[in-house]
């Protein structure tokens, strides 16, 4: 039994206990498990932090990026040097396998150091004028106070590639984590304030969600970036719209594998057992809706079917496990429910369905499980985000079928298509309405170099990582610049 850890906040560069109501994250492999526990941030404890932000941002914004970018590159160094034990600890908090969270605590040093980076990297633009003695140069200014909120799928990633980019830029933050996953949100934000990290610049607050308002409320913000469901999403990016306050928020997905006749056929039932089975489905990437052309549908499915239900699902620390649980009860039930609610509107069950017996019940375990829809009828699971470990299949008889069903969706966010057909493919980049395209990969995934974000209405406002973030965590200043002394014009 690892020792229980206590919670605490970072405000104004100190780490306090809070003076809300208590909260706790257990392990939801094992609820009886507490991983983490304290007291929330109180009220006043986001006019604090929002204070404290404030006063930081003049000096922030004032250091030179490189020496910014030498912070973020300091807390890469530290969160590399303790991969494995926070790999552990988020394993035991989120639930996703020992191999997933060391793999994603690495991720967040790797994108912690491209933002590191970036301060060496071009401040701005210079263009020629129409005008003699004159140049007009576009210089980038943050944008000041930034509400960072995130969810719990990735508890360092995510935030890693919001509060990297804000800070690279010059602005500073009040953090707001899901309060499912508090220890990872401390953990990162302890290595940035190792790193050197001056105070203020960073604020973290764990508490619950209304805190989001209260962030997006408060009349110090000058910037808001979300990650999480698209209810919470739509209602915090209308409130910071209706003050003025850019927001940017990614928010669904329900994202389709479409495997042609010509598909690698083993390439592509690995990726897609990847894409809908890794981090136990609980990712707006991951693969929900499978397309299968008809030619191939029998074989693939038997071969699908027969992997998923081969998963060795557990105790994420466990070597050898494939997949753990989802994050808790709520999850755990409407998870079930969205599976319960298909099979009675006549899904065929390829693998999983039904809720485990055994050792298994006592966690928030789902048993992988592929859905084939009856053809031509409207189903909730092709429709709704489930977030979790279900995808639901349709055959199809022709490619031009295969890529409106994809687009059979109000979301945009990623999609992956496996064919060999080059032609394919490139009407499939023009056809595919998405902001992510995987072709012979599976639709999960994101580098920090380049933007990430969806079509339609996985989201709303600018996108994240590479330039797309500092179009978003920055805003332009256009100057004409001439000489004082009258001589060229
Ligand atoms: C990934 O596909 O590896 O919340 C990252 C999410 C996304 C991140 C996906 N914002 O699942």
């Amino acid at each position: 039994m690892t020792a229980t850890i206590g919670l605490q906040h970072l405000i104004n560069g100190a780490w306090e206990d809070g003076t809300g109501s208590p909260v706790a994250s257990s392990n939801p492999a094992r609820p009886a498990e507490t991983v983490a526990h304290g007291l929330q941030a109180g009220g006043p404890d986001v006019d604090r932090a929002m204070a404290a932000a404030t006063a930081a941002k003049h000096g922030w914004a004032r250091t030179p990026a490189h020496e910014r970018g030498l912070v973020l590159l300091r807390a890469a160094a530290i969160l590399e040097q303790s991969a494995s034990a926070l790999g552990l600890e988020l394993a035991r908090e989120e639930g996703k396998t020992l191999a997933e969270g060391e793999g994603e605590v690495l991720r967040a040093a790797q994108i912690l150091r491209y933002y590191g980076n970036d301060g060496d990297r071009a401040a701005g633009s210079i263009y020629s004028s129409p005008r003699r003695g004159e140049t007009i140069m576009v210089t980038r200014k943050p944008l000041g106070v930034i509400g960072v909120v995130t969810p719990f799928n990735f508890p360092i990633a995510i935030p890693a590639w919001k509060i990297a980019p804000a800070l690279a830029y010059g602005n500073t933050v009040v953090w707001k984590p899901a309060s499912t996953v508090p220890l990872l949100a401390m953990r990162l934000a302890e290595a940035l304030q190792s790193a050197g990290l001056p105070k203020g610049v960073l604020n973290l607050l764990i508490g619950p969600g209304s805190m989001g308002n209260s962030i997006v409320d408060h009349p110090a913000l000058d910037g808001l970036t979300f990650t999480g469901s698209t209810g919470v999403g739509r209602n915090l990016a209308s409130k910071a719209a209706g003050r003025g306050v850019p927001v940017q928020a990614e928010m669904g997905g329900k994202n389709a594998a479409i495997v042609l006749s010509d598909a690698d056929l083993d390439l592509a039932v690995e990726q897609v057992m990847l894409g809908a089975f890794r981090s136990s489905g609980q990712k707006c990437t991951a693969t929900s809706r499978l397309i299968v052309a008809d030619e191939i549908a029998d074989d693939f499915l038997t071969e699908l079917g027969k992997r998923a239900a081969d998963l060795a699902v557990g105790d994420p620390t466990t070597p050898g496990i494939n997949m753990g649980p989802v994050i808790n009860e709520a999850a755990r039930s409407s998870i079930q429910q969205g599976i319960n609610t298909a099979i009675s509107q006549g899904a065929n069950v390829l693998a999983g369905g039904t809720p485990y017996a055994g050792d298994l019940a006592a966690g928030y375990f789902i048993a992988p499980t592929v859905l084939e829809l009856p053809r031509d009828q409207n189903q909730d699971v092709w429709t709704q985000e489930l977030f979790g470990p279900v995808l639901s299949v349709r055959r199809t008889g022709s490619t031009q079928e295969a890529l409106e069903l994809a687009n059979d969706s109000e979301f945009g966010l990623s999609a992956a298509l496996f064919t060999q057909d080059i032609t394919t493919a490139l009407s499939a980049i023009d056809e595919i309405d998405v902001g992510i395209l995987h072709v012979n990969s599976e639709s999960a995934g994101a580098d920090p170099h380049v933007p990430f974000g969806g079509a339609k209405k996985s989201g709303y406002g600018p996108k994240e990582q590479g330039d797309a973030a500092k179009e978003f965590f920055t805003h332009t200043t256009t100057v004409y610049l001439r000489g004082g002394n009258n001589v060229s014009r």
